[in-house]
Order: structure tokens, then sequence, then C-alpha cells
């Protein structure tokens, strides 16, 4: 398994698969925007969006105060793949190329960020944090959560109802619409949010944006809408204006780049494009369960609910590589993902149960690198073996290092990767790529 969010990431570009589990919500066509999942009597959910600041210069700038007052790039292989806002207004982006970037911000300076571990626990950290106020946390990556706090706002609605025309905390979206309009729900929940966000920097010291809405696909697409460290409500009046914004059918969170192929062969550019276009020939098209999504996302509709991710089902590791054509490479590689992997099997305690690889093949007709899985049960005996270390294992010790190698041979044995993989057409055919786990 792959980490969601990591160089040359895919979900970012590909696939929708993290999205599509995110924001499928119930079956049934959704018929109004809020009704749906809510409790009896209450009018509307409060789903809030929080998306953290550079994140992973954020982690470094923490750990090196001194890397706060200059531009800085985080890089992985050749490409920057986030920098502070100090380099975002020299001109860097993220994901240029290092080469692109130093041309831009000659003075640009480089933190390597392949080792994600420290990502990785402030991440969880402010998962964490947000959960000790609200329950209802779902983690998307690596540094956005939602939070579904509407019993927290129908509670302060019961014990101190805000007055009339009580005012939002941060931004709205379109400001003239507060002028006319009354969302004391939507202005608890910008309060809510601004604590929260305070509560993160205050004891995490990590700054983020937020969105206020009554969905996840809101809200969602409103928190980034001023950057960085600040935070916006989006008012259901404005609903239309924002999807409308959008411009084309990828921006729509939920459309992955195959969907957005398969729009475009049905003449479908933008999301008024997707509107406007009738449901039977989306159905024709799509699954009808998926036809009816499309069109509630192009609508700004989304009920699906905030699912609270608890512990990870999967611990996942990956690297990427410009050329990987010898055994000996592909052995060395396996090696040290699996010594990484272990270490945090460890940690975390449970017995895996299920090992997966994953590879993904450069070809030139398809840039998007598709992967191949092949997954497997790992026998108990193995499991227990991986953990038998228990948590206080240390690094470095004598009996990690033999535990390690005795389980990788272990494995190595049970996957008959020696052998297979002299067959050189694992490598090169993706029929044998089959023949890997059988
Ligand atoms: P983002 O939220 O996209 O970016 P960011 O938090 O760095 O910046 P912003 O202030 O604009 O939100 O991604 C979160 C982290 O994920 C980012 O710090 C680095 C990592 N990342 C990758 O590993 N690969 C990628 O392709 C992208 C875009 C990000
Ligand atoms: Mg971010």
């Amino acid at each position: 398994l792959v980490n969601k969010m990591d160089i040359s990431d895919e979900e970012m570009d590909g696939d929708d698969g993290q999205w599509r589990s995110r924001f499928t919500g119930p079956e049934e066509p959704a018929t109004s925007g809020w009704s749906v999942n809510s409790p009896p009597g209450v009018p509307h959910r409060v789903i809030l969006h929080f998306d953290l600041d550079c994140f992973y210069a954020q982690v470094e700038m923490i750990r090196d105060p001194s890397l706060r007052e200059v531009p800085l790039g985080i890089q992985q292989k050749y490409i920057i793949v986030t920098c502070n806002y100090v380099a975002r207004e020299r001109g860097v982006t993220k994901l240029m190329s290092v080469t692109d970037a130093k041309e831009k911000c000659p003075e640009l300076v480089l933190v390597r960020g392949e080792d994600l571990t420290l990502y990785r626990e402030a991440s969880h950290q402010v998962t964490e944090l947000l959960s000790s106020f609200c329950p209802l946390v779902e983690r998307l990556g690596f540094d956005e959560n939602f939070m579904d706090v509407t019993e927290m706002v129908e509670r302060r609605m019961k014990e101190t109802p805000p007055p009339e025309g009580y005012s939002f905390s941060g931004h709205v979206y379109n400001p003239s619409s507060e002028l006319d309009s009354d969302h004391p729900r939507l202005a608890l929940g910008s309060h809510i949010a601004a604590e929260l966000r305070d509560a993160v920097h205050s004891r995490l010291g990590l700054t983020g944006c937020a969105g206020v809405a009554t969905n996840k696909l809101l809200a969602k697409l409103v928190s980034g809408t001023f950057k960085p460290n600040q935070q916006t409500v989006l008012l259901p009046e404005d609903v239309g204006h924002i999807m409308e914004s959008l411009g084309g059918v990828r921006k729509v969170p939920g459309v992955g780049h195959q969907t957005a192929k398969r729009l475009h062969q049905l003449g479908v550019v933008s999301v008024k494009d997707l509107q406007l276009l009738p449901l039977p020939d989306l159905v024709k098209e799509f699954r009808g369960a998926v036809a009816r999504r499309l069109r509630n996302l192009s609508l700004g509709v989304d009920d699906s609910p905030v699912t609270p991710s608890g512990a990870p089902q999967s611990l996942s590791d990956e690297d990427s590589f410009k050329k990987m054509s010898s055994e000996a490479e592909v052995v060395e590689k396996i090696q040290q993902l699996l010594s990484r992997l272990v270490e945090r099997m460890q940690k975390d305690g449970r017995q895996p149960q299920t090992f997966r690889l994953t590879i993904r093949r450069y070809t030139p007709t398809n840039k998007w690198f598709s992967r191949e899985s092949r997954q497997c049960p790992i026998p108990s005996h193995l499991g227990q073996k991986i953990l038998s270390g228990g948590p206080a294992l240390q690094k470095d010790s004598a009996k990690h290092q033999s535990l390690l190698e005795n389980w990788k041979c272990d494995l190595k044995k049970f996957l008959e990767f020696p052998s297979k993989i002299q067959n050189k057409e694992i490598l090169e055919s993706p029929k044998s790529m089959n023949e890997f786990f059988l």
C-alpha cells in the first residue's frame, strides 16, 4: 500500500479513489443539500474542513526555527513538494522542479523531505487534538481533516442562543450575502473553527486554514479561499457561485482523472455542463449511483457523512525511482521499505494480517503510472514474529536486527521472492506480475 500524499502523488493528479470513498454517501439520490443526514429538527449540518499551511515546511520550521525567515523548499527527489510562504512570495510553487525553483529563487534553502516520520507524527497529533473536542473527525491525506460539529453547534444554540445578526469569525465567501441573511449555525461553526485553529496553534505550533459549510464538499472547496492561516464560511446562497467558479469538472473533489476523461468524451467540460447534462445521458455512461453522485457534486450537494478515521487500517511506505532494473536493486529497496514498516508495525502493536506489494510502472502511453498490486495473507506465526519484539524494542539493538533479518528472510521465502524475481519478466511484463503471488 502507498502513502496518500507522497512524491509524484497520483491521488493529486490521477486517482480519484480517495475522493470516491470520502465523498460517496448513501446510494440514494440526494433530494436536498442537507436534510438527509440531519437529526430530526435540525435544519442542516455544520461541517468544518481544516488544511494545514505548507505542512511539511511548517514541521521543518518547528524543528529548526531559523528556517522561518528564509525561503524554504521541501525536496523529494527532484521536486519541491511544498515550500513555505516566504518562498511562495518569491515565485516558488508546490511541485516545481528543483531546477526551476532555484532559478526563480536562488536563495531558496532546501530540506530533504523523503523521510515522512515527523510529518506523519505531526499529522496524527492534529487529528488527535481535534478529536478531543468532538469525535467526528475524518482525516484526508496528511494535512486535512473534516469535522462534523453539528452537535456542538446545537448545544451552543441551546445554551447561549446567539443574538440576531450574530457575526461570523473570519471571512465570509461572499460578504454581501452576510448582510441580508441570518445563519446562526454557520456563524457558531465559524467561531468553533477559530477556537480549534487556535488550539492547534497554541498546543502544536501549527497554523492552517479552515472552511465552514453545510457539507464536506463545500467545506473543502471554501477553505482555501484565503490563505495562509485564515478561514472562510460558505453560506447556502453562494453554493451556485462557488461551484461554477471552479471551471473544469476535474476541479470538483471526487471527480478524478479517469472520470473527467469520460465526461470530456460526453462533451462535459465545465461544472455548468455537468449540471445541465440530462441525467439519463449521465446514467448511460456511468452506473446510476455514480451518475447521481456526479450530478449532486456538480450542484454542491454532498450527503456523505464525516466518518471518524480511527486507527489506520493499513501501514504503507513507498518510494519512486527513475530507473530500477536489477534484481539486487529491487531486493535492496524492498528490504529498506520493509524494515521501516516493521518498525512502525511494532510501534502500532496490532498483528498484521495481509501483505500487499504495489508497483507502478512507467510507460510512455500511460503517464499516470497506474498501480498494480498483489496481496496475500501473512501467516499467523509470521505476524506474531513481527510483533514479538514489543514496542519497547530499541531500534539499534542486536535483537531487533536479528529479528528483522529473520523475518525478512521468512517473508522472502514465503513470497518465493528470490526465485520469482530471477525471472526478469516479472519486472517487464504486466502479465507476469500475476504470477508473483500465485
Ligand atoms: P498540501 O495541503 O497540498 O500543501 P501544503 O500544506 O504544503 O500547502 P498549502 O498551504 O497550500 O496547503 O499538501 C500537504 C503536504 O503534502 C505538503 O506539505 C507536502 C505533501 N505533498 C506531497 O507529498 N506531494 C504532493 O504532490 C503535494 C501537493 C503535497
Ligand atoms: Mg495544506
